[in-house]
């Protein structure tokens, strides 16, 4: 049976599964959800409520949010997982997992929103509320983040959750100087990630604020 991955390459919440499956050397076939793969854009309305990616199938297993499909990631082979065996690392890393999607990338696609829309109708006080929220996040998550991984032991699902959601952050609203900054450049070091950036690279002119001219 395939594994089948809807998603596009410069999403940030499609690079989580991503970065599951090439640490794990999952294999799987990605399906491309842009105007030229209609029958991809017809089927992700089927299998997520709001038509957002990334969703996998597995034969008749479907899922959608991408912390499930990389717990479902977990399944195949015999890599290291992504969750954690020992149950309070587990828990640890889908909190961190959690914060990281709601706090930091959540508000990090809001200003993305906002800069989609046409200029008059763009909101600058749901802006600065976003920029204020990643401020939050960005000295909760430094005093927090150590000299490895975000839970503390190997690579995980809250890196998975991490790496696009810092990557992106930072040319919305720059991750000040300290660990969180180096964290993210560690990240960046990953070979799983560093592909996802790569495979990203030639989307980078969709990006309506302007990709700066770095990772
Ligand atoms: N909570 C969802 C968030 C998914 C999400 O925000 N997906 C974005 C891509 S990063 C999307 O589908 N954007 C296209 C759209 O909203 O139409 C998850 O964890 O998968």
């Amino acid at each position: 049976m395939t594994i089948k991955l809807y998603g596009h390459p410069f999403a940030a919440f499609v690079w989580k599964p991503l970065i599951a499956a090439y640490e794990r050397g999952v294999p799987f076939e990605f399906c491309m959800i842009d105007a030229d793969h209609p029958e991809n854009c017809a089927r992700i309305v089927e299998l997520s409520p709001t038509g957002q990616f990334p969703a996998l199938t597995d034969g008749a297993r479907e899922f959608t949010q991408s912390n499930p499909v990389i717990e479902y990631l977990d399944r195949i082979g015999s890599a290291a997982p992504m969750i954690p065996k020992d149950p309070d690392a587990a828990l640890v890393a889908r909190m961190l997992a959690g914060v990281f999607d709601a706090y930091v990338a959540e508000p990090m696609q809001q200003v993305v929103a906002e800069a989609l829309r046409a200029q008059e109708q763009q909101d600058a006080r749901r802006v600065s509320e976003a920029k204020a929220r990643l401020d939050k996040a960005y000295a909760w998550l430094a005093g927090r983040i150590g000299n490895g991984w975000a839970g503390g032991g190997p690579f995980g699902i809250a890196d998975c959750a991490a790496a696009p959601a810092l990557f992106y952050a930072d040319w919305v609203h720059p991750i000040p100087a300290g660990p969180l900054k180096t964290y993210r450049a560690r990240l960046l070091a990953r070979p799983s990630v560093a592909r996802v950036v790569d495979e990203a690279r030639p989307y980078r002119p969709l990006f309506p604020l302007g990709a700066p001219n770095r990772d």
